[in-house]
């Protein structure tokens, strides 16, 4: 899964301008590179980031998504908590519902999902975006996430939303310190026991800044260390920023634990 952000060019008119073509280009290459599902997002999830309107996130995603949808065949994502932006998205074909917020309270959006046939990426978070890595805090963070996941696929399925359609993600760093990032990353195997696909997103993540001292740029080769355990582990797919190295770091675990 290759990470498409779609936001304003801060060097354009205003810092206004979506440039179409420029996320287009960026989409062909980590496609050419391997990617076989672009996320594409249009609001940051980082730590106290500002928050964009429905009608601005459609602005930035929903161009880009139709053109992603008629030019190439590529399983488009849309990583987005809104369940507007996430209906809008599927009618311009979109087919995944990628969910950060899947600790959400009200089944508007697994309502949608259901109605779609869409896919749906629950990813644990504890807290919200803005309050999430203020005090961190587990008893067990592996059997609190699994039982998490089993809770979602519950009240899921009671939404009409079948498990088939749903892939699970721990959702590294989010509301999570550096012990329940590795602990997590230590246990995914368990977590296949639900029997669902799992999804990990650790690209350039600040986890690997607070283990190793690495700044964003220099993060690559920690992060293909977490896939290439993760895959071994039975991770299904990687969320990442560096497609071409992602994919032959995978191929190459692949290669190996195909002949175990
Ligand atoms: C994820 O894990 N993550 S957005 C801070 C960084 C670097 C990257 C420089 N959306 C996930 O990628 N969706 C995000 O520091 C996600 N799983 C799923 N399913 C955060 C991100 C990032 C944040």
């Amino acid at each position: 899964m290759g990470i498409l952000n779609v936001t304003p060019d801060s060097f354009s008119d205003g810092g206004q301008f979506i440039d179409v073509p420029i996320a287009m280009a960026r989409a062909q290459e980590m496609i050419r590179d391997g990617a076989e599902i672009i996320d594409v997002g249009g609001e940051s999830t980082r730590p106290g980031a500002e928050e964009v309107s429905v009608a601005e996130e459609m602005r930035r995603v929903l161009p880009v998504i139709k053109r992603l949808r008629a030019e190439t065949k590529a399983v488009i994502s849309i990583d987005t908590q809104k369940v507007e932006v996430a209906q809008a998205a599927l009618e311009s074909g979109a087919q995944i519902v990628n969910d950060i917020a899947a600790n959400r309270e009200d089944d508007a959006m697994w309502q949608l999902v259901a109605k779609m046939g869409a896919g749906y990426v629950a990813m644990h978070m504890q807290g919200t975006p803005q309050t999430m890595q203020a005090n961190p805090h587990y008893a067990d963070v592996v059997a609190e996430v699994n039982e998490f996941f089993r809770e979602r696929l519950t009240r899921m399925a009671a939404a009409g939303v079948s498990p088939e359609q749903i892939a699970l993600d721990v959702g590294i760093g989010f509301g999570k310190k550096l012990e329940h990032n590795l602990q997590l990353l230590a246990g995914l195997r368990q977590f296949t026991q639900q029997g669902r696909p799992l999804l990990l997103g650790v690209s350039r993540k600040s986890f690997m800044k607070t283990l190793l001292g690495l700044e964003v740029d220099d993060r690559l080769s920690a992060a293909l260390a977490c896939t290439v355990d993760a895959v071994g582990q039975g991770t299904n797919i990687i969320r990442t920023h560096d497609v071409a190295e992602t994919t032959r770091a995978i191929r190459m675990a692949e290669a190996i634990q195909q002949r175990r």
